[in-house]
Formats: structure tokens, sequence, C-alpha cells
């Protein structure tokens, strides 16, 4: 939101509204200074975490438009790795290499950068239980599993006949299904229409995608949906399991101008989907084939290779078809968050233009459903009256309500983008009962489960959208700021701010304790399934086909197996297939060519990955590691010669002498004289 389009709002409400926005504004300096005071006392020791010890939590952040995840532990807010999710990653090569680049595959082509907003731990029985995360990219509408026992994207599904996958990818209880929304409505088949004809011709749709097995991630079935922006939405549980709710905006199916011709219905909807009965319809016959290709990446078997499937067609649910599927429940205005509470009783909704927090109830949502307590339908879909499902309003919460997170304790916290505070009120009484400051303008809130059955309510992660003048200034852009704050007593307290990268819209926390002992230390390399891997540096070499020239080599502490190549010739494409054979924790090599137009690579140990080079001229060129991993890194280099087409030069590699006659080609005494080199390094380790 701009802050043009933050005082249009204001001037639009009422007196009363206007005032108290008066009374939130703040005064960043005075601000600052109170909060220092605050610090003053034991938060530091609150948040700090001796050298050598291990933080509590683990919290993965999103990395927003850097299309990335980043992982912190809480509480000390320090950043200790970063997962590449949809976007290239120079850093490990990821989207570089040739095992990884099939993952970034869409029907679009390569798409080596996207969006991603809402990590999503996998659950059992309600609870985050570790296994996995998933993350949405909302751009090229995709969903990505991450293994956490390796840290590592595994999988990517792109999402057919959507736009802006946005509410997305939040799971079911027992993570059987995740979903996506279009945030975005478009023709669905697309089609070359007037973009005027949008009230004709666009539509929405919801995505149940099947997720419980890796590697096997599909679309399970869509609802088409009158086409309505729909946002975001949260998994119902206990008496809710079964449900899915999904906030919508513009209602008013505007299609320029949304800031305000969005803006102008009192209420939009939550849609609330019974996916069991969507099951049950498709089970009967009621769904129907429908067009749309898209891809699924994954890595099969051991080989860490990558690979794309291309899949054509979905079930599609009409909910005119499927009696009780989906209810729209009417909501103020213009909402943001939908979130569970624990019990599953509650569907808090972030109306962000609303000057309350509707709470819907889930019970008399039920009831109001067997009352038939409808005032109209839209696409045949009944809509409920307000008051029959409505549970409550928290009065007077501040203003532009986004997000809320719950302890476990009976206590929701709800983010308040406009007047940068965060605001805890009490579930059932709708009392508010404390506030606190953030900096500045706060998207999601984050508590460690706190979407969850069980929170491990403790602490509460702000992540704001404004930095300003929280730390050194570093020119127009700052990096946005996250805020930790303890809510283990009645009262928050401000404990840290520590910067993130990107945007992080949303993140997830879980102990530590149950990812930390799952770790992977390394891969063995007898499981190595890779087709070019090199087990042993007798095994690697040089071959050509046509021209193709594939190079087989290790790297090991510190040197490369072989490291001579020669009878490259210019025209070649050259793929390196590098296999760190080291078998220990921690020990990575890198790989890098001059001359080539992409990033290094890092090969994990146990690990093959591959590097493709074009040579732009005839030379010789050296190739390094990257990454500092002995006493003697600097000496871990080698050289490949490229000549002219038609060249004489024989194709040769200077380590395993079978490797050279399998070839067929002359071996030179310049490379016979680096093969004793190496060896007698090689003893004297
Ligand atoms: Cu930024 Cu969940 Cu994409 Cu709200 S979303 S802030
Ligand atoms: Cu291997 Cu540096």
């Amino acid at each position: 939101m701009s802050n043009g389009s933050t005082r249009r709002f204001i001037a639009a409400g009422s007196g009363a509204f206007a005032l108290a926005a008066l009374a939130y504004a703040c005064a960043p300096s005075a601000k600052s200074n109170s909060s220092a005071g605050l610090l003053a006392g034991d938060a530091a020791s609150r948040t700090y975490v001796p050298p050598g010890s291990y933080d509590e939590f683990y919290s993965f952040m999103s990395g927003g438009f850097s299309g990335q995840i980043l992982v912190y532990g809480l509480p000390s807010g320090r950043l200790i790795k970063t997962i590449p999710v949809f976007s290239q990653f120079p850093e490990n090569g990821w989207g570089y290499s040739e095992e990884s680049k099939p993952m970034l595959n869409t029907t679009f082509g390569f798409v080596p950068w996207d969006d991603t907003h809402h990590p999503e731990l996998s659950q059992t029985d309600g609870v985050p239980d570790g296994r996995w995360l998933f993350i949405n990219a909302n751009n090229t509408p995709r969903v990505a599993r991450i293994d956490l026992k390796r840290f590592e994207t595994t999988e990517i599904l792109q999402i057919p006949n959507a736009a802006g996958g946005h509410a997305s990818p939040f799971v079911t209880p027992d993570s059987k299904y995740l979903v996506s929304a279009t945030r975005f409505s478009v023709p669905i088949p697309q089609a070359d229409v007037p973009i005027e004809s949008y009230k004709q011709n666009f539509k929405g749709t919801l995505t149940f995608i099947r997720a419980d097995q890796p590697g096997k991630m599909d679309i399970a079935f869509q609802i088409m949906m009158p086409g309505f922006d729909y946002d975001l939405g949260h998994a119902g549980k206990g008496p809710s399991d079964g449900w899915f709710f999904f906030t919508t905006y513009n209602s008013e199916e505007a299609n320029t101008k949304l800031e305000v011709n969005a803006s102008q219905a009192d209420k939009d909807y939550i849609a609330a989907v019974n996916y069991r009965k969507a099951e049950q319809c498709i089970a009967d016959g009621k769904g129907k084939k429908f067009g749309g290709t898209y891809v699924h990446n994954y890595l099969p078997g051991d080989s860490y290779v990558a690979t794309t499937e291309t899949k054509n067609g979905v079930t599609l649910l009409d909910p005119s078809a499927c009696d009780g599927v989906v209810y729209y429940l009417p909501t103020p205005k213009s909402p943001h968050g939908v979130d569970i509470d624990p019990s599953g009783e509650y569907i808090v909704v972030g109306g962000k233009l609303a000057t309350v927090i509707p709470v819907h109830s889930f019970a008399k949502m039920q009831k109001a459903i067997a009352d038939k307590a409808f005032e109209k339908t839209i696409d045949g879909i009944p809509v409920l009256k307000y008051d029959a499902v409505v549970a409550g309003e928290v009065q007077k919460p501040g203003l532009g309500p986004l997000h809320t997170e719950f302890d476990g304790k009976g206590n929701a916290y709800t983010s308040m983008f406009i007047s940068s505070e965060v605001v805890k009120w009490k579930l059932g009484t709708w009392q508010v009962l404390d506030r606190i400051p953030v900096y500045y303008s706060v998207g999601h809130v984050m508590i460690p489960g706190g979407d969850s059955k069980k929170p491990w309510g403790k602490y509460l992660v702000a992540m704001d959208k404004i930095t300003k003048d929280r730390y050194l200034p570093t020119g127009p852009e700052m990096s946005r700021a996250a805020q930790l704050i303890d809510i283990s007593g009645d009262k928050m307290k401000l404990l840290l701010d520590f910067p993130t990268m990107g945007e992080p819209h949303y993140a997830q926390a879980i102990p530590a304790s149950l990812i930390k002992g799952n770790s992977i230390k390394f891969d063995k390399l007898t499981e190595n399934g890779n087709p070019y891997v090199t087990k042993a540096e007798s095994e690697g070499g040089i071959a050509r086909s046509g021209k193709r020239v594939d190079i087989k080599m290790i790297a090991v502490r510190s040197h490369f197996a072989p490291d001579n190549f020669e009878g490259v010739q210019l025209g070649d494409t050259v793929y390196f297939h590098v296999t760190n054979i080291e078998q220990d924790w921690n020990i990575g090599h890198g790989f890098a060519v001059f001359g080539a137009q992409t990033s290094n690579l890092i090969l994990p140990p146990g690990e093959t990955r591959t590097l493709k080079w074009v040579p732009q001229a005839t030379g010789v060129y050296p190739f390094y590691c990257t990454d500092f991993c002995s006493a003697l890194h600097q000496e871990m280099q080698g050289y490949i010669r490229v000549s002219a087409p038609g060249s004489s030069v024989a194709l040769s590699a200077n380590t395993s002498k079978r490797a050279q006659t399998q070839n067929a080609t002359g071996t030179t005494r310049e490379s016979e004289h680096a093969e004793k080199h190496d060896h007698a390094r090689e003893g004297s380790r």
C-alpha cells in the first residue's frame, strides 16, 4: 500500500476513524528512543545464544521477490542458510548446474525467478512435523517441496488454469493437500479477449494439490469460481477439519484502478470449501475433464538429477454441480488474511480496510447452512447471512488488520499495517488485551506453530515492510526488518530487530529438536546414481560424441583428477561432470572455469554436479576450486586447452590410463608428468 492510498482510505472513513489514525500516527524518533529504553533491561540476554550454542527454533522466512527461503535461528535472529527455490542462486549453482536446471522449467520455458510468499511446514494431525517445507511462486504459479533432511528443493509443480498463485501453499492437517488459488482472475482456459469483458470471461480457480507423497505432487482437482481475487487461505482443523477457507477481494470484479474500484463494496467474502464433499462429488462423476498443460519437476530415484514431465488436463469441479461444496461468508472489507484458531472453531479475518476484526464461527456456519440462512447466490454459490455466521468483532483494534496468529493460550495476535503495531486480543471475548508498536508497516506476524493446532507460543516475529531509520542507511533501498517479540507474559516485549532478505511475507518456525537430528551430513558415494558419477580418480576422463565433449572428474582435498584436458575444439559444448568424492560432513568443493557464462558449482560431499561450457575462443583456460577446502585449496586447479575446429590435437585427459585408452588417443609427455606429480602429492598427504 502506498502512503497515498493509505491517506485516501482514512479520509474516506468516518471522523472517528480519522481521529484514530491520528492517535496511532507515529513519530519515528520518539518511538526509537522509548523502545531503546525498554531494551536496556533483560532483552539482550533473552536473545543471546552463546558461541557454540544452538538456537531453540528454526525459522523459515520467504524471500519474497528473491524467490528463495531464508533460514534463521530464533531467538538470535541469525541467518543460517539460504535455500534457493524458484530463483537461480550463484552461491551454489542452483538453476545453473545441469542437475538443477530442469527444476525451473515451466510451460513458458525456463523461468529462473519467482516471488515466494508463504513457507508452510508439513503437518501431522494438525501439528508441524519437520518433514517438508512447502512454498508458493506467486508470478508463474508453482508450489515447491523442500526436503528438511537436506534443506534442498526436491520438487516443483506448476499450477495450470491459474494466475497469481498467492493463496498458497497452505496445507491440510494431514498434509494430504496443498492449495493454490488465483489471486488474479483470468480467462480460463486462456483466451484472447478484451480486458473489458472481465465480468463475462474472467474466472478464478481453487486448486487442491496432492502433496503427501514426495516426488509425486500432482493436481488433485480444481474448483471453478467467480472472477474475484482469491487472496489467502487456511485449512480448518478439529471440528472444521475437511474445510478450507479463502479470502476474496474485488468481488466488484473490477479490471482497472482496483485501488478504488475494488474497494466499493462494504463486504467481500470468505469462500468456505468443503473439500471432502468435493472428493465425494468427483468420485460420483460430477467433476469434468478440463484442459490445462503443466509441468512437474522432481528428482527421480537417487540420481539427484532433476527431470521434467509435462502433464495434460485436470479434473474440474463446478460448484453448481456439487451441492454444498462452496459457501460465501460476507466479510468486511477487502479481507487479506484468514486464520483459523487452534481449536478450529474461529475463522479470523484481516479486513484490511475494516474498522473491526471480524471473526466467524464454524459452528454457526454449520447451523446457517442447515437453516439455509442465505442472502443470495452467486453463480450457484450460496451466500450466508453475515449475522448468522459472525461470532464477534474485535472493536478498535487499530488500522489495517492483515494477519493473525495464535499462542495456544486463547490469545490472538493481529498485525496492523497502517497503524504499525501488533495487537493482542482474546478469543471469545474479542477484547483487546495489549498492543505494541513495530517499525514499520507490519505484514505477517509469525508464532512458531502459530497457525497450527498446538502453537509453541513463546515468541512472535513481526515482518515489516518499511525499515527507514532502523538500521544504518544503505542508500534508497533498505533491507526489510523483522522484530522478535516476547509473548510469554501478559505484556508483549520487544526483544530484537534483525534484517531479512528480499521481502519475507510470511515465515514458519518449529523447535530445532524436530529437525536437527534428521539432517543429512553427506551423501554416500556408493549410492550416487548420477549417470556421470566418477567414484574413483582412475575413472575420470574425457569423451567426444559429435560436438559434445563430456568430462568426468573428481574433486578431493586438494586436487581435481584428471586436471589437464586437451582436444576440445571451438564449436564444441563441454560438460564438466565433477564428483566430490569426500565422505565427510561439510567438506565441499567448488568448480568454475574461466570464460564460462554461468556461475560456479558448489559440490556437497558425495554429489555430482555438471557445468556446461561453450568455449568462445581458442586458448588454454584455467579452472579452479571456488570453495576454500584445505590448506592447499589454492593448488586445487587445472587447465583445459581449446583448439581451432578441425585441429589435430588429440582428445586427452591426464590422470587415468584407462580413460585415455578408452578414448583411443595418444597421451602427451606433459600429461604423464602431471599424473606422476598428482600421485606424488597424493602419497604425501
Ligand atoms: Cu505479503 Cu501473505 Cu503475500 Cu500479507 S501476503 S503481508
Ligand atoms: Cu577444493 Cu578448494
